[in-house]
């Protein structure tokens, strides 16, 4: 079997329930898909957390930002013919389409790595202005030098793109706006410069022509990003099949960048794979998985809100451990390791 993943035994390690709702017309649907950082001794998991509306008899509603930064709610009638309400993520009213739930980010902290509380005094991230008014997703943090970089899903109407935050305490940001625009997502920034320069993956999709490929961008500032290369698409037959995004920042190896993506086929079945770029050059791929390294294969990976999926863009890593933290079935946040040397054999052998 390809998963070699061990899985910590206390997962899912957050649920829904653990955690309180932004406000009372809101309730927790699902926790997913964590940045990780360390700061002051702690790891901290910046989760995203999805609220939904309490939903009443026949009809669907969905929460929207308006232009003030409070949230709306839109009803809609299950039984109008122009409602297609056939995904659990995204519904689509006379041809606009709406999440059925709203992200924000929150930051929790640990001693150990699994048991996490929230602290005073570190807010919630949320979604502000007109391109993150369905919300904020699947934070990435990077640290170069004492600066932690934040790149993250916005979604709005407009489409899904790129927004850059920085902060060095936690507690002011600094927006950067977007840095890679609709449709894109997945960005991971290296951690440190190559030749001079900032590069970062990132995920635009091409539905028409080409499709949802993994990029590589570079970057004299941190902040403005050219010279793009495709550096990894999607492959027939296997796990990776529909689509590819990178997953957090690439790990420095003596072998080559390792970075741990996600791919998914159009079942929608969310793996972990690992490729191997180029250290002087990283859009050289050196190395990929055949096979995932990680399948949705625990019951929580393969049922909750959105089952068969292990999802991940946050990690620690000591010495040959990768610690990575996901979301599984798009509703709880678990914990699994890799031996980094077992993922570089596997690699080998693909
Ligand atoms: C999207 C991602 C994640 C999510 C998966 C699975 O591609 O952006 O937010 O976990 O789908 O639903």
């Amino acid at each position: 079997m390809a998963d070699i993943a061990i899985r910590q035994k206390n997962n899912p390690l957050l649920s829904p329930k653990d955690l309180k709702s932004s406000n009372e017309n809101m309730i927790i649907e699902c926790l997913l898909n964590p940045g990780v950082l360390e700061f002051n001794g702690k790891i901290g998991l910046l989760i995203r957390v999805a609220e939904r509306t309490v939903q009443k008899e026949g009809i669907i509603s969905v929460p929207v930002y308006n232009n003030k930064g409070k949230v709306e709610i839109l009803n809609f009638n299950l039984n109008d013919p122009k409602l297609d309400a056939t995904d659990a993520r995204v519904i689509n009213y006379d041809g606009t389409d709406y999440l059925t739930t709203i992200s924000h980010l929150r930051l929790l902290f640990s001693d150990d790595g699994t048991t996490f509380y929230e602290l005073e005094g570190y807010p919630s991230i949320f979604g502000k202005g007109k391109y993150e008014s369905y919300g904020i997703e699947d934070c990435r943090v990077a640290k170069i030098n004492d600066i932690y970089h934040l790149t993250y899903t916005m979604v709005s109407a407009n489409g899904v793109g790129v927004g850059l935050r920085t902060t060095k305490d936690w507690k002011k940001f600094e927006k950067k706006g977007m840095i890679f625009s609709p449709h894109n997502k997945d960005c991971a920034i290296f951690e440190e410069k190559i030749n001079g320069k900032y590069y970062a993956l990132h995920r635009p999709s091409s539905p028409e022509l080409g499709g949802n490929y993994m990029w590589l961008a570079e970057s004299p500032d941190g902040i403005h990003w050219g010279n793009h290369k495709c550096v990894a698409k999607t492959r027939e037959g296997k796990f990776d099949s529909k689509r590819l995004g990178a997953g957090a920042a690439p790990i420095k190896t003596e072998k080559g960048w390792l970075e741990i993506y996600h791919g998914a086929t159009a079942e929608n079945r969310y793996c972990l794979g690992a490729m191997l770029l180029d250290l002087d050059d990283p859009s050289k791929v050196i190395a990929r998985s055949d096979e995932p390294i990680m399948e949705p294969i625990a019951d929580y990976e393969q049922t909750g809100f959105f089952g068969n999926v292990v999802f991940t863009n946050g990690h620690i890593v000591k010495d040959d451990t990768i610690q990575i933290y996901y979301g599984a079935s798009d509703e709880f946040v678990c914990q699994a390791s890799f031996s980094i040397k077992e993922i570089l054999n596997q690699l080998n052998r693909s």
